[in-house]
């Protein structure tokens, strides 16, 4: 059984996709952190950088128990959990997977999240601060727009890859993006937008 420690965020929600795309049963535990359940020491056992989100399999790889934190690294731990193909054997494939993933655990995520900081919830307008992650959050969108261009997913077949940037992509509307200039990036956003499977990740995280 994964017990999974998350909220209805990007990084939360790339689990429940996964999850869901895996068929795997779980427990949802919702990690408030607006109200700061993630600084309370329970959660502060399983992700010392109270963060969501994180998880508990209660069968590891030895049959005891495990905890793992990071979104990327969880993914990448259920992947290999079920040797599931979003997440290739073959090395080429694999690395191609891995590329895109770290793209976005080590940009997309943190940029888009610093952008919907100074953008959408800081209550003090900075225009510096706007300026500098909207703009970054634009030349990312067209990194993905022109990666997409000619091809269905991030990284040949459809993968943890197209798993880890969908969230952050859900919340386009958070960041007033137009459409109109990413058209690629639209297309592939309806594709896994249609998956069952991506839907219910989606939903499962409810509000506590
Ligand atoms: N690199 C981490 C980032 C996790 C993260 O930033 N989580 C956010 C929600 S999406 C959070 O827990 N924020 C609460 C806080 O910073 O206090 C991951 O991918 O798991």
């Amino acid at each position: 059984m994964i017990e999974l420690y998350a909220w209805n965020t990007s990084n939360g929600r790339k689990i429940s996709i996964l999850l869901e795309e895996l068929g795997l049963t779980y427990n949802y535990h919702p990690i408030n952190i607006s109200e700061g359940d993630q600084f309370k020491p329970d959660f502060l056992k399983l992700n010392p950088n109270g963060k969501i989100p994180a998880i508990v399999d209660t069968e590891g790889p030895d049959g005891k128990p495990i905890s793992v934190f990071e979104s990327g690294a969880i993914l990448i731990y259920l992947a290999e959990k079920t040797k599931s193909d979003l997440l290739p054997q073959d090395w080429r494939a694999r690395t191609q997977v891995m590329e895109w993933l770290m793209f976005q655990m080590g940009g997309v995520g943190p940029q888009l999240g610093q952008a919907l900081h100074f953008y959408k919830y800081a209550k003090e307008k900075v225009s510096y601060g706007i300026d500098r992650y909207m703009t970054e959050a634009q030349r990312l969108y067209k990194v993905m727009d022109t990666r997409v261009a000619n091809k269905d997913y991030f990284a040949g077949d459809y993968s943890l890859a197209d798993i880890s940037i969908y969230p952050w992509i859900v919340r386009h509307n958070w960041l007033d993006i137009d459409w109109s200039k990413y058209p690629n990036l639209k297309r592939w956003y309806d594709r896994i937008g249609a998956r069952e499977a991506v839907q219910r990740g989606l939903s499962a995280l409810a509000v506590d």
